[in-house]
């Protein structure tokens, strides 16, 4: 009978110990809201949150909100109807996350930003934001253009999503920057909304407007760069050379324009977020405090490093 007692005993030890043991590994379940697959910057992210959850046994809940931000509020309610641990949101735009930043904020639900940034009046809504330095990346295209055309001539602008944070933030450090340089006009600025389509057709209304007048060209990304060197080869003009092309994000694409010599130079943008979101998300769960931006570094390359840059290129 004392046997019996023993063994039941240890069999129920046995149990709490493994309760806990599975307790203490509960897989994370994480809702993305994704914007969409705009960009091959996008795509590289999107892959790089991904790969890093299956890496990491996390249950990732994956929704693209096809570039619509009624799409990612769907979405993150959703997550929040699924009770998941944590949330993943790439904002689309800067505005109009309040509502359902505090509906995840009363279902205990930690929210980090990838990417791109958000204005609300109470920022307890995000545990952090994990973005470039969009300020930087604009001033730094704009050193680049100033030194490339020896302080003088006329530059067209392609801008990105209207609203997005990366958006107008480089626009704003490439603006404020060039001001430097009273010599170089900015013609003209219209957004390509971060498409290699749209930049190719508003290139296409830049030249048929300033023609041979326009000596550089600054690209919000890679994309609507690579649009803008289709318009200058269909207008008959050699992209690199009788028009320079500056761009952001440094994707493998753009390292490739640059070996054939159609591209000048490009400012890197880091899309491999996925370890360090998870990473980040883990220690906001534990409770720990957690810087309010998390700042990717970037570095511009030229034209003439891109050959020996590009073999060891991650996206
Ligand atoms: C930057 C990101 C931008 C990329 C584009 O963090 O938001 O969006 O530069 C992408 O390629 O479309």
């Amino acid at each position: 009978m004392r046997k019996l007692w023993i063994f039941a005993l240890l069999v129920s030890l046995v149990a709490a110990f493994a309760g806990m043991a599975a307790a203490a590994e509960k897989t994370l379940v994480v809702g993305f809201s994704q914007i969409g697959a705009e960009s091959g910057w996008r795509t590289a992210e999107t892959d790089s949150v991904i790969s890093a959850a299956k890496e990491l046994g996390i249950d990732l809940k994956f929704s693209d909100a096809q570039q619509k931000q009624e799409n990612q509020i769907k979405a993150i309610r959703s997550f929040i109807a699924q009770g998941v641990d944590g949330i993943l949101l790439a904002p689309v735009v800067e505005t109009g996350w309040e509502p359902v930043l505090t509906e995840a904020q009363n279902a205990k639900i930690p929210v980090i930003l990838l990417d791109r940034g958000i204005t609300v009046n109470d920022d307890s809504l995000y545990v952090c934001k994990i973005t470039s330095d969009f300020v930087f990346e604009g001033r730094e295209a704009a050193k680049w253009v100033a030194k490339e055309l020896g302080g003088k001539g006329s530059v067209v602008q392609l801008q990105g999503t209207p609203g997005a944070s990366a958006a107008t933030e480089r626009q704003k450090g490439f603006e404020e920057e060039i001001a430097k340089t009273p010599d170089i006009k900015i013609l003209e600025s219209q957004t390509g909304d971060f498409t290699m389509e749209l930049g190719k057709q508003v290139m296409e209304a830049f030249l048929k407007k300033y023609g041979k007048d326009i000596n550089a060209v600054y690209a919000h990304n890679d994309d609507m760069g690579l649009g803008a060197i289709q318009a200058i080869k269909e207008a008959g003009l050699k992209p690199g050379e009788d028009i320079k092309i500056i761009t952001v994000d440094a994707t493998k694409a753009a390292f490739e324009a640059m070996v054939a010599g159609e591209m000048n130079a490009v400012v890197e943008c880091n899309p491999l977020l996925g370890p360090l979101a998870y990473e980040t998300l883990k220690k906001a769960i534990a409770g720990e405090k957690i810087d309010k931006w998390i700042v990717q570094k970037d570095e511009l390359f030229t034209k003439d490093q891109a050959a020996s840059v590009i073999g060891s290129r991650k996206y």
